[in-house]
Parts: structure tokens; sequence; C-alpha cells
């Protein structure tokens, strides 16, 4: 009999028939993969149902329950979305998640001049309990579980779901649901924040206190790792921060006077779910071995307060729009990640994710995508499948590990709060994502029909086109009509009650907190200095990062300091925000009313982007293309004594900043001199920015579908002005339906999703007189 076969041996037989050649996978984690994992370096994951929950929150998950189908949806007006949920729940969907418009995410009225282009667009417009009202319309609320993402104007928000919930006859403590809440993810990578850090970190725990006292079947927050992963991170960095934002949270839930087991079994997740199929079963794993240890860390005494719940959707930055049905087969892939990294709820992307909103037919196939799986392929049927896969196994510990790492230097720091206010974790992300774009220029990660094996032809496919005036109209008249039929005085008393409890914080330290931001009460945040960027942190300022503040040093107690005011103590809501905004909601105040009572005393914060500078440059500098650019610009800077500028223009309500970033952080390396402009402007400010730093082109990106309305208006003011000189490029989230509107509007240059970086610069050269070989040339 002969010997039982070694990894010694495999190792040799294995390096024979390659020659050589070395195996490992260097993955953009720092992770080495080997080409074969064995018993010898798989731990023992332990059992589902039991701590730490690796395995699964649930002992029997889905052979007892599958996970729940959750679309995230929204678009136009509440009737038209109402209609949408309705179909698609009558098709097999089995929970409800609602995408609202940027309007309303950003504390905006429908009829407010900043957000002409936003509503509607790419989600609901919600602005009165009214609108609530009819979105959930036939829908009963004590039976159908809603998630809601809303992270800045979270408290009317909130306050017209409890509202128009009660007014269906479903009292508050019925309702079972989500709400994202997650603020710190906002000022990282998602921005739609409306008012500075440390009060909103107050909304967050004002939330969590009034759904602990009164919505019991209610998830507070969805900590949600989800948008990290779209900004470009790598699955470790999504992993460590989100896990530290949860972390973030319970502190300061815990510093409201809260004890954490009253609250902590409603924490939620949500996770982004990519391509990198063994990686992401084991990051749902991993998330749920650490979170088990932050909680016990963080002195939670119950099981079910460490257990880590999530939802995931499968990755939007990983669909394309070229040979678009390519992503039916990556939304597929992805799915079944999360389901064998045991999801508790799951949305697919549609096949139009990077062109437009879903229609009914691309919805279907997202939705189908997950049904098949539920029912046709038994894989429901055994808990935990890849448990005890040596690969699975020892992958969950390894990144375990080094999320670990970046959390500890987290809480070395004093807490995510203050690292997001030192800006870190932001720039680490750009910096991933600026890597990520170069390996994808490169080749070196293929995307299939992007750039290896490009259909000959484009594939035209229909997409969801919402009439963004017609929906601004309709709902201009609502609001009017409710603010004609409503008592005005209860309606003002309720605001101004709701304005005094934002002007009074009921925590310790009200000016200055971990930010060292003070809150400007009754102004508008300046628009340079308040930046959470690196060199505006608190401790480049001079500024005071104060430990009694939101982000707290690692497993400590709350300080003698946070003691929480007496009502606060009681579970009193006098100074409830939530509880004031339910008020105002009944009394039928608006959205843009309530966001503005609470801006009175928060103020409203902005920021200005800060792009990386190098990763880019590093990785081209001895490719011809890019030579070729370089030497376009120092022709150029020869004609004109002075180098070719680029604004990068954000435009309306979208704080999508990942392209932004990475094209300002590409362009500067190339040699353009880049201004990044700040994000939320409407065209008139851009038109002043572009005339004060006198650019040669103005970028406009794009990914929530206001280009059709900003962009030609940005081109129309240049004219005016005198300048049609200054060329107008848009790039982002554009349906090639629209390029033929936009190029009659007078726009240069359009670059949809997965155009090359090094190529558009070349054209914008092209664009301001400075031809270059078109790409298939250089390319030999
Ligand atoms: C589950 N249950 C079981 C069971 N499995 N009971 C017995 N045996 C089993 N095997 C029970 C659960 O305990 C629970 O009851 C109930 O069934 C429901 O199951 P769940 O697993 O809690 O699922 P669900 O209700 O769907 O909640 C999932 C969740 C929640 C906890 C993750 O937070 C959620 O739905 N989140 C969705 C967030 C979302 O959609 N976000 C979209 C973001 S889009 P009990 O009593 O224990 O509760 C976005 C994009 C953008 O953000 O715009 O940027
Ligand atoms: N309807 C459906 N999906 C949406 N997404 C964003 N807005 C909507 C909407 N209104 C999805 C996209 C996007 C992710 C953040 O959420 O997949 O990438």
């Amino acid at each position: 009999m002969t010997n039982k076969p070694t990894v010694t041996d495999w190792s040799a037989l294995a390096a024979k028939e390659v020659k050589g050649r070395d195996l490992t996978w260097h993955t953009p984690e720092g992770i080495d993969v080997k080409p074969l994992y064995t018993a010898e370096d798989a731990p023992d994951p332990g059992l589902p149902g039991f701590a730490p929950f690796t395995r699964g929150v649930r002992a029997s998950m889905y052979a007892g329950r599958p996970w729940t189908i959750r679309q995230y949806a929204g678009f136009s007006t509440a009737e038209e979305s109402n209609a949408f949920y309705r179909r698609n729940l009558a098709a097999g969907q089995k929970g409800l998640s609602v995408a609202f418009d940027l309007a309303t995410h950003r504390g905006y009225d429908s009829d407010h001049p900043r957000v002409t282009g936003d509503v509607g667009k790419a989600g609901v417009a919600i602005d009165t309990v009214e609108d609530m009202k009819i979105l959930f319309d036939g829908i009963p609320l004590d039976q159908m579980s809603v998630s809601m993402t809303m992270n800045g104007a979270v408290i009317p928000v909130l306050a017209f779901f409890i509202v128009a919930a009660e007014e269906q006859g479903v009292s508050q403590d019925k309702l079972d649901g989500t709400i994202q809440n997650d603020i710190l993810k906002e000022f990282m990578v998602r921005n739609t924040y409306i008012y500075p850090p440390e009060p909103s970190m107050r909304i967050v725990s004002d939330i969590i206190g009034y759904t602990s006292a009164h919505m019991p079947k209610f998830n507070s927050i969805s900590i949600s790792g989800y948008h990290i992963q779209e900004a470009g991170s790598t699955i470790v960095q999504e992993l460590a921060f989100t896990l530290a934002d949860g972390m973030a949270y319970v502190r300061a839930a815990q510093e409201s006077g809260l004890d954490i087991d009253a609250f902590a079994g409603r924490l939620s997740f949500f996770f982004n779910i990519g391509m990198n199929f063994f990686m992401e079963v084991a990051k749902l794993r991993a998330a749920r071995l650490l979170w088990h240890r932050a909680m016990t860390m963080l002195g939670a005494k119950q099981e079910r307060s460490k257990m880590l719940r999530t939802h995931c959707q499968t990755s939007g930055v990983s669909l394309q729009e070229q040979d678009p049905y390519n992503n039916v087969i990556r939304t597929t892939i992805e799915a079944m990640a999360a389901v064998l990294g045991g999801t508790q709820s799951l949305h697919t992307n549609a096949l139009d994710e990077a062109i437009a909103l879903p229609t009914d037919f691309s919805a279907r196939i997202a939705r189908n995508t997950q049904l098949v799986i539920q029912e046709e392929t038994g894989i429901t049927k055994v808990v935990d499948p890849l448990g005890g896969s040596y690969y699975i196994e020892a992958l969950t510990n390894e990144l375990a590990e080094k999320a670990w790492e970046i959390i500890e230097r987290v809480e070395a720091e004093g807490g995510m709060a203050k690292a997001v206010a030192a800006g870190w974790p932001k720039a680490m992300i750009e910096e991933a994502a600026a890597a990520k774009q170069v390996r994808v220029d490169r080749g070196e990660d293929v995307i299939v029909g992007v750039n290896k094996y490009r259909p000959a032809e484009a594939s035209e496919i229909e997409i969801l086109e919402v009439d963004n005036h017609r929906v601004r109209d309709a709902q201009i008249a609502r609001i009017e009509r409710v603010k004609a039929a409503r008592d005005e005085a209860m309606c003002q008393a309720a605001l101004q009650a709701l304005r005094k409890g934002a002007a009074n914080p009921p925590l310790r330290n009200a000016g200055e907190g971990v930010f060292g931001l003070a809150a400007a009460p009754g102004g508008r945040r300046s628009c340079q200095g308040d930046t959470i960027s690196p060199e505006h942190s608190p401790q480049a300022s001079g500024g005071r990062a104060d430990a009694n503040g939101v982000g707290f040093t690692a497993a400590a107690p709350p300080p003698p300091s946070a003691v929480p005011l007496p009502e606060q103590a009681r579970g009193g809501m006098e100074t409830n925000l939530l509880a004031l905004a339910v008020t105002a909601a009944r009394a039928r105040a608006t959205l843009g009313e309530i966001s503005k009572a609470m801006e009175d005393g928060f103020g409203r914060y902005e920021t200005v982007p800060t792009p990386v500078k190098g990763v880019y440059g590093a990785a081209y500098k001895d490719e011809d293309r890019w030579t070729q650019v370089v030497d376009g610009i120092a022709a150029f800077e020869r004609r004109r004594g002075r180098k070719p500028r680029l604004l990068v223009a954000k435009m309306g309500q979208d704080g999508h900043d990942r392209g932004a970033n990475v094209v300002a952080s590409a362009f500067s390396d190339m040699g353009f001199e880049v201004v990044s402009g700040p994000l939320f402007q409407t065209p008139e400010e851009t038109l002043v920015l572009a005339l004060e730093k006198d650019v040669d082109v103005v970028g406009a990106s794009s990914l929530a579908a206001g280009h059709k309305t900003l962009i030609p208006e940005l081109v129309r003011l240049l004219k005016d002005a005198g300048r049609p000189d200054i060329r107008v490029i848009a790039g982002g989230v554009i349906p090639a339906q629209d390029y033929d509107y936009l190029r009659e509007a007078g726009v240069a240059g359009i670059y949809g999703p997965g155009t090359n970086i090094v190529d558009s610069a070349a054209d914008v050269l092209r664009l301001l007189g400075h031809n270059m070989p078109p790409v298939e040339e250089a390319a030999e």
C-alpha cells in the first residue's frame, strides 16, 4: 500500500505542472490566497445558532425560513412607487425597501429651488405624511416589514412612517422594519448628510432611544458597509469600518443612558456583495464572528445582542453599461455568495443598473434570480453548506484578523467618529478605489465585455425615464394642498418645540465634541473650513478632540461627564427629536420644515472633496499612452503658458463622488490642474467657480439622473456669461439614449461607465485643440 500523499507532495507536483510559476493570488486586501487549502488551514467554526454565530444566527437558517427577498425601489411619485411595490409583492417579493429621491435625502421639499433636477429621479419624492400614506396605500404595515434607506432626513421620514401607520390603524409597537440611520458612512462615502457630525450622532442615538422604548420590532439602524465597497474599498476595509461604525453607535447610545441589552438586539447590518465569491462568503461569516467579539467587549450580556443580522445587496459598481446582459450573470453569482454567507435579507440589482433605475422587466429578472435560488436549487435545505470548506474557514479567519487590525487602529485612535473626522478611512478607501481603477484600465482585473471580449456591437436596452418636471409639479401641488388644509398654529407650535429641542442638546458637551467641530446654531457652516479631510482634522487645526463626545476610547465605560440628563435617564421623550417630529408630522409639517427647524439649531454641514494623489500616475508612468497624454499637456502648456485646467463639478443633490474623485485624482497625476468643486452645487454656483478659477473644461459627474436638467443649464449659463469657450463634458451614469440630447445642448464630450480614464484625458486634450492619435493607433 502506498503512503497517503502529503501537502509537500502536492506542492512538488503542482510546481512541476506549472513549471515553478508562483500560484499565490495576492488580493487587494493584502491576503495571499494559496492555490490549495487543507484541513491544516481550517479552524472549527462551531455550530449555527450558537455563539459566535460564524455559521449563522439561526440554528435552522433557511431550512426554517428563507431569507427575505427585499428589493430596494422607488421613483417618481408615491402613487407610482406604490403601484410598483404592489406589482412586485404580487410577483414574489417578500419585504419592502424604499428608495427616496435625493431632495428628500437632503431635507428639502420638492418645491425648493436647489432640487429642481433631483425630484423623483433616483427615488420617490416624499414631502409630507400624505405622500407616505399614499406610498403604503393597501399595504398593511402590521404585516409587511419595510426598510427605509434614510440617513440625513431620518427624523422627518421615520416620523412620517410612524404617523402614516397610525392613520392606517397600526400602532407603532407593531411596526416591523428597518431605518438605515447610519450617518458615519455618510460622512465617509455616501454624502447624504445634512447636519454636522456631532448633532448627527445625537439623532442616531435619539432614534435608538425612541425605537427601543416604543417600537420593539423595529430595527433602529442598518450599519452599512455597502456604500464603503461601492466607493471602491477592499473587502477588509468594508468589514472593518462597518463594524467600527457599529461600535461607535453602541457607545453613543450607551452614553445617552441606554442599557446595551435594551437596544443591541435591534441593531442590524448591511453589506455589499461583489464578485470575489469566496471572499464575500467569508466576509459575512467573519462579520458575525467579530461582532460577537466586539459586543462582548462593549458589555453586552444577552446572546441576541451579539448576533450580527444583515441585509445584503449585490454590487452596483461591478455592473457595466457595456454588454449589459452579463450583469444578470454577475448578480446571480453575487446573490449566491450572499446566501451562502448566510444573509437575512437580500436585494439583487437589475441588469440596467449602470444606466438607469430598474424597469418592470429588469426588476422581474432581478427578483426571479432570488426566487430561482430559493425555490429551484435546494440551496435552502442545508444550513451553511460551505461550512467546513478548508478555504472558506481559513479565509473567514484571515479576513477577521485583517479587519480586526484596522478596528484596533480605530479603537486606539479613539473610535470611528474620530477616525472619520481625521479623514484617514476615507483616504484609505479612495486609494483602494484609484488602485482598482488602474487595474481595470490596464486590463489586470478583467471585466468581460468591457476591457476584454468586447462585443462588436452595443446592445440597446429599454430604460426607465422619469419625467422630472411632471413629478415636481405634482408634488408642489400636493404640498400646497396640505399646507392649506392644516391647522397652521398647531403646526408652527410643533415646529417651534422641535427647534427648541434641537437647540438644547440633552447630552453633555453641546459645543465641541469628538469631531472638534462646534455646531453653528442658526448658521450655515462655511464651505471651506469644516471639511472632515485630514488637513482640517481637529488635530491639524489645533482643535480639541474631546473624549467626552461621540467617539470615545476602546471598550471603556462611558466617562462620568457623559451622564445623561435626568429625563433621558427616565426614558422620557421631552427632548427626543423623533418624538418631537412625530408631533410635527401629525400636524402636517413638511419634511423641509422639520429639517429646517433642526437646521436652525444644528447648522448645515458642507465639505470639499480632497482626492488622493499619485496612485494612478505611479502605476502608469512608463506607458506610451500615458506619456502621450503627459506630452500633450506639456504642448498645451508651451502654447498657453499654463497647464490645462479642469473643474470636476458635482451638481444637484447627488453625492456619489467615487467617479469624480478617481477622475480628479488621475487627471491631476497626468498634469492637469484640477479643481474639485464642492458637492451639491447649483449650475449657477458651478458657473461662478468655473469663471473664478478660469478653467478650460468643466467635467460634470452625474450618477443620479439629474444630467438632462443640470448639465444643459450649465452650458447655457456659460454661454450667457460670454464664455462658450469653456468646454463642458459629462461622465457617470448617463444612458446612451441621452447622448444626442446632451450633444445638442452643447456638451462636448460624454464618458460613460467603463471609459478608460487615459483615453478620456486624450479626448479632452483633443477638445482643447491638442490632437492625439486615436486609441487603436496608440495601442499598436
Ligand atoms: C428568521 N426568523 C426565523 C428564522 N429565520 N425564525 C425561526 N427560524 C428561522 N430559521 C425570524 C427572525 O428571527 C425574525 O423575527 C423574522 O423571522 C424575520 O427574519 P429576519 O431574518 O429578521 O429578516 P428581516 O425581517 O427581513 O430583517 C432583516 C434585517 C433587517 C434584520 C437585516 O434589518 C432588514 O430587513 N434590513 C434591510 C435593509 C435594507 O433593505 N436596506 C436597503 C439599503 S439600499 P424576530 O422576531 O427575531 O425579528 C441602499 C442603497 C442606497 O442603501 O441608496 O445607497
Ligand atoms: N431603485 C432601485 N435600485 C436603486 N438603487 C439606487 N436607487 C435605486 C432605486 N431608486 C440601487 C442601485 C445602486 C444602489 C446604491 O442601490 O443598485 O447601485
